[in-house]
């Protein structure tokens, strides 16, 4: 029986979810407690249960309500969500991991422009983005649904085509094949149920949903400090890559000099470090940030 005075979230038992679903939520402050092989684990300073489950199932558990939240793959979310005649998921945030797209794959030198796919078989695990993409190009082609090993359809001869997903590119490549076309970019993204929470449970989600838009602006953003003649100041912030208002501080003794203090939510590269340090600035730090409130 779930306990009800606690909110439920969906994620991936194993797999390429899984490992990163879990660091999420320990970044953003959980203690999750968890016995090998068991379908739940308990958060133990969060009014939090987790269900350890198949990707594939995530969307159900979470259009019914039977979990609250849930961590899945775009790509396995809009396939479900396909399927359905009313929208029971919600995405609340992009999550920046599980990265991969969803692509249409031809033979590898093989000329290929899109009336090629016209009345051609193409095999995939994802039916349904499959034959939505093509009817909004107006293609009338043969859907093979396929559960796995879809990369191997042309050289069985089942299919022309494969739609499937790619991260590296390796697996086509290994099997003669080259993507030719996007059907769909995906990444892990947080959900909730549409259905309507008790305001206990609402205000529990809005809490951790707060604390891991934080975890998420902290993984690219960074601190910088640096020091700078004021007369610099409007191409150092300018420079700065992301960064709103920067805090600046006289430096005693120093006239006419700055200290400027600021939160780039965007990548700093050393590129950056050079053109502020060309506009003037000296010791430049550049700090990781460890938690961040939005
Ligand atoms: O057991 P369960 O059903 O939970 O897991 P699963 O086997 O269905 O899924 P899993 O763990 O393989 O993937 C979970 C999610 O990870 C997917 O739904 C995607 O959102 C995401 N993801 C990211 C990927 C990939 N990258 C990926 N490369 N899912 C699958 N692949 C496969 C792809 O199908 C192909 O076979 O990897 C191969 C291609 O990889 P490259 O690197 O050779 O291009
Ligand atoms: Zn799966």
């Amino acid at each position: 029986m779930t306990d009800r005075s606690r909110l439920h979230m969906a994620i991936q038992k194993s797999g390429r979810l899984a490992e990163q679903s879990r660091d999420l939520l320990k970044s953003a402050g959980l203690k999750i407690q968890a016995h090998k092989g068991q379908l739940n684990a308990r958060a133990t300073n969060f009014p939090l249960d987790l269900m350890l489950v198949r990707d594939d199932d995530i969307p159900t558990f979470v259009a019914d309500g039977v979990c609250e939240l849930g961590i899945v793959g775009l790509n396995v979310l809009e396939e479900y969500a396909l399927g359905q005649p009313q929208v029971g998921v919600e995405v609340i945030a992009r999550l920046g991991f599980g990265r991969c797209a969803l692509k249409l794959a031809a033979p590898a030198g093989q000329a290929f422009a899109l009336a090629d796919l016209e009345g051609s078989r193409i095999a995939t695990s994802y039916p349904r983005l499959t034959r939505r993409f093509l009817d909004e190009q107006g293609i009338a082609a043969e859907v093979v649904t396929m559960r796995g090993a879809v990369e191997l359809a042309p050289r069985l001869g089942i299919a022309n085509y494969v739609c499937d997903l790619v991260s590296t590119g390796q697996t086509l490549e290994a099997n003669g094949l080259e993507p030719v076309l996007t059907v769909l970019d995906s990444e892990a993204v947080l959900v909730r149920t549409a259905k309507t929470i008790d305001p206990d449970r609402a205000a529990q989600l809005d809490q951790l949903t707060t604390r891991i838009d934080g975890v998420i602006a902290t993984a690219e953003s960074k601190y910088i400090v640096l020091n700078a003649p004021e007369s610099a100041l409007p191409d150092i912030s300018r420079i700065l890559p992301g960064a709103e208002a920067p805090t600046v501080v006289p430096l005693v003794g120093r006239q006419g000099h700055v200290a400027v203090q600021a939160v780039c939510q965007e990548s700093v590269f050393w590129e950056t470090l050079e053109q502020l340090k060309k506009a003037g600035a000296s010791a430049i730090l550049v700090m990781p940030i460890e938690k961040m409130m939005l």
